[in-house]
């Protein structure tokens, strides 16, 4: 018995051994060619023809490969860009994806962020989260790891191969423009999403020399930032009217402009947890309280930004660029340019019409800019008080009246 055991061991002993050589044997396009889960990065690696540098081991290289479940996952633009690229675009697609003459592996990252370049002097921005939950998996306080936001697969990392490193992505990351994020805003496809955002340009190229700095810290290449963008379609949402007074008023605008950056870190989604603040790019003064950009995960479909009492929703996020990261967002940040009354008579029609019959002081108050906080009940909220048999609408007003 103990002797068919022994061999037994052996022979698996044996089969790993064999196994264990052939993966070191193999460089890192054959890897991904018998895996099976790379055929859609394959399509780019293949179109790009880089096999230079992709076969054989005389270089070492570490390459992060999107798997084809990530590419299922994309809009039908994205896919259609990715489907399309031509040779120069695969090359530096590729490229922006690869470390040339590098062997970098996941513990190299010790911090929870680290900045480095791929082989074209794109960005990589590696991040790296701790869950602090039980999942479905029971995995506890298991370490999550990302590259430009997007996540690496954590069954199939730091894969050996003869010429270097293999890291599989869960999501195809975008590729970062070699341009820095100023110039990302008059692009209107920014990779295969299609989001002008000329309207906050201009109103960001209405600052004058003394109030340049936020623009200065867009343009800059040598340092890094987050920014976030409201669409041309968040920006004509408020009246052009107050539009072009937030031009005029420049320290303001300043302050504005300042609420939708946060200075020295490229800032991804994923790897942000709910509520986790920033402080913004507004200059720390002895008298002014820090503005903190706030990222709100309430579940898991949508991603906000709170920014000087303004919360906006991340439309399409973690486009990165050659100074860090762009976040297109559906409303301008710290600018509440509405009117108590105005945002009242948007969201609860019911409670508008009682302030209609109310006291005109108690209107005038509403209507014009001052600290008043009022707690409004929703249209839903009067609905359900409405089938209250002792609740009459119609005697509510005077009561109104009575309030200050
Ligand atoms: C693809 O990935 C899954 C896990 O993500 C794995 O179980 C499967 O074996 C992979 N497919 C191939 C052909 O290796
Ligand atoms: C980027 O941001 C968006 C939010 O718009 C999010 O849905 C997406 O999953 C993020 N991740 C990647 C890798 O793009
Ligand atoms: C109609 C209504 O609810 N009226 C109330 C308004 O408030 C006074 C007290 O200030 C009550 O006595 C009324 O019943």
């Amino acid at each position: 018995m103990g002797r068919v055991n022994r061999s037994f061991v052996l022979v698996i002993f044996i089969v790993l051994f064999t196994e264990f050589c052939i993966a070191q044997d193999q460089d890192i396009k054959q890897t991904l060619e018998n895996n099976g889960n790379f055929t859609r990065f394959l399509q780019i690696l293949r179109k790009a023809q880089l096999d230079q540098e992709f076969a054989g081991s005389r270089t070492k290289l570490t390459l992060f490969a999107f798997q084809n479940s990530a590419y299922d996952q994309l809009s039908l633009e994205r896919r259609r860009k990715i489907d399309q690229l031509s040779q120069i675009d695969a090359q530096t697609f590729i490229r922006a994806h690869t470390m040339f003459k590098r062997e970098f592996q996941l513990d190299n990252i010790n911090g929870a962020y680290l900045e480095d370049k791929s082989m074209n002097g794109r960005p990589l921005y590696f991040s790296k989260k701790t869950e602090s939950n039980f999942n479905f998996q029971g995995t506890f306080g298991a370490t999550l790891y990302y590259v430009n936001g997007a996540q690496i697969n954590n069954h199939y990392k730091n894969k050996y191969c003869r010429n270097g490193y293999l890291h599989g992505l869960l999501d195809v990351m975008h590729v970062p423009i070699a341009d820095s994020a100023y110039m990302y805003l008059s692009q209107d496809n920014k990779d295969g999403v299609n989001e002008p955002t000329r309207l906050f340009k201009k109103l960001v190229d209405s600052l004058t020399l003394s109030y340049y700095d936020p623009v200065l810290a867009m343009q800059k290449i040598d340092t890094t930032l987050t920014l976030f963008v409201p669409s041309d379609k968040a920006m004509s949402k408020i009246p052009s009217t107050y539009r072009d007074r937030l031009e005029r008023e420049e320290e303001t605008l300043y302050k504005v402009v300042y609420a939708h950056i946060i200075p020295g870190q490229a800032v991804f989604t994923e790897p942000t947890v709910h509520n986790h603040g920033f402080r913004d790019g507004y200059p720390a003064g002895s008298n002014t309280k820090d503005n903190r950009v706030i990222i709100r995960k309430p579940n898991l479909d949508h991603v906000y930004v709170n920014s000087l009492r303004v919360t906006a929703e991340i439309t399409n996020g973690n486009l990165t660029c050659r100074n860090g990261v762009v976040h297109i967002i559906d409303k301008l940040l710290g600018y509440v340019f509405y009117s108590v009354r105005e945002e009242i008579s948007k969201y609860a029609r019911q409670f508008d019409q009682i302030i209609n019959r109310a006291n005109p002081d108690i209107v005038k108050g509403l209507t014009e800019q001052s600290q008043t906080t009022v707690f409004v009940p929703t249209d839903e909220a009067f609905q359900n008080i409405a089938n209250l048999p002792w609740i009459d609408l119609n005697t509510m007003n005077q009561n109104i009246t009575n309030m200050n």
